[in-house]
């Protein structure tokens, strides 16, 4: 049975400061689009929370998912409450191994049935059973088997929640995702290639505040992470929005921070939480190191064109003032190139220009 202390102990435990642990509340209220009179609640729930029994499998994907949870230099307050939550089954992190790992699983099912949470990362091949197995058992018949006494599922992930990279054409496995097989529980949609990490402890958070998951998009993501497309809050929009575009990685438009529209952003049909949670403990993101959102976030994204390659304009997520900028940004970054063309060709006697062409 599993140990029954409260996540409170087990931060205090580990060092964190009831100042600390409110910051992390506030945060929490900030990303869920809570109003900070809510932060009392949100602590209160958080504090004397039992620990909640999580199953993670993982079927084919990278283990970038893993590693974004559980990579940070230094210990931080939602890496704790992940640690808190505990898993009682995780592929990559656990201890036990062989029969000692699956019968761990199989005890968590039993001492827990119908309230543990079920954590899946990677897509499921249908193509044929011995594609990936587990202690022989194929990955679908795992996931049948473990969703079918879950309280609800959260797909980590976009292999998970859309199929990923493996269900990239040509798809050779034909790897589907968790919610094409699993019709009967609540799933929680968390893409990215990988989830910001903070995005994976905010919806655990969710639902040990309230018990509940939180309000899902048409794509089964939660809105509070993923209402906004990454254009919507992106640093460089007003440079997008006068028409200032970067047209080469190392153009005086780049090293100006304009916006990396035609080098292949793919921020406007993107939704996720990057341009405001951020990485790494919120340092930045791609589009703050110069390099174009890639759009991991959504469905078939590695089949979308190349990732340098600029969507095609006007976009239906683009509004009319942006799409006006756009044509507006063609005719003014034709001048810009014109400005900067000396300049480019003195750099170019020092640089090698690395153009969209080089990317193909
Ligand atoms: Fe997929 Fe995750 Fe990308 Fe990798 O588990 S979403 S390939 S970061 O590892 O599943």
């Amino acid at each position: 049975m599993s140990k029954q202390y409260t996540l409170m102990d087990h931060l205090q435990g580990q060092g964190i400061t009831r100042r600390g642990f409110l910051k992390f509340c506030s945060i929490t209220a900030t990303m869920l689009a809570l109003p900070p009179s809510l932060i009392p609640q949100i602590a209160k729930a958080l504090e004397s929370a039992k620990r909640p029994s999580v199953i993670w499998l993982s079927f084919q994907e990278c283990t970038g998912c893993t590693e974004s949870i559980t990579r940070s230099h230094a210990p931080t307050i939602e890496s704790l409450i992940f640690d808190f939550i505990s898993l009682d089954y995780h592929h990559t992190l656990q201890a036990a191994s062989g029969h000692a790992a699956e019968a761990a699983r199989e005890q968590a099912m039993k001492d827990n049935e119908d309230q543990y949470i079920l954590v899946v990362d990677g897509s499921i091949p249908t193509g044929n059973p011995g594609f990936s197995t587990i202690a022989g058992i194929d990955n679908k018949q795992m996931l049948i088997d473990t969703a079918k006494h879950a309280a609800a599922i959260v797909a980590v992930g976009t292999c998970a929640t859309y199929g990923g990279l493996p269900h990239a054409d040509p798809n050779p496995t034909n790897a589907v995702a968790v919610s094409d097989i699993i019709k009967d529980k609540p799933i929680i949609n968390v893409p990215g290639c990988p989830p910001i990490p903070i995005v994976m402890t905010g919806v655990l958070a969710h639902f040990l505040t309230f018990g509940t998951i939180p309000d899902l998009d048409d794509l089964g993501r939660p809105k509070m992470f993923y209402g906004n497309s990454i254009h919507d809050r992106c640093y460089r929009r007003p440079f997008y929005e006068k028409g200032l575009f970067a047209e080469t990685f190392d153009d005086e438009g780049a090293k100006a921070g304009w916006c990396l529209f035609k080098l292949g952003c793919k921020g406007p049909t993107t939704y996720n939480a990057c341009a405001t949670a951020k990485w790494n403990e919120g340092t930045s993101f791609p589009i703050e190191a110069g390099a174009p959102c890639i759009g991991c976030s959504q469905p078939d994204f590695w089949d979308n064109g190349g990732f340098y390659n600029a969507l095609s304009q006007p976009t239906i997520s683009i509004g009319e003032t942006a799409a006006a900028a756009i044509a507006a940004g063609a005719v003014a970054s034709v001048a810009a190139s014109a400005i900067h063309k000396s300049a480019k060709a003195k750099a170019a006697k020092k640089h090698h220009t690395v153009t969209t062409d080089d990317m193909e």
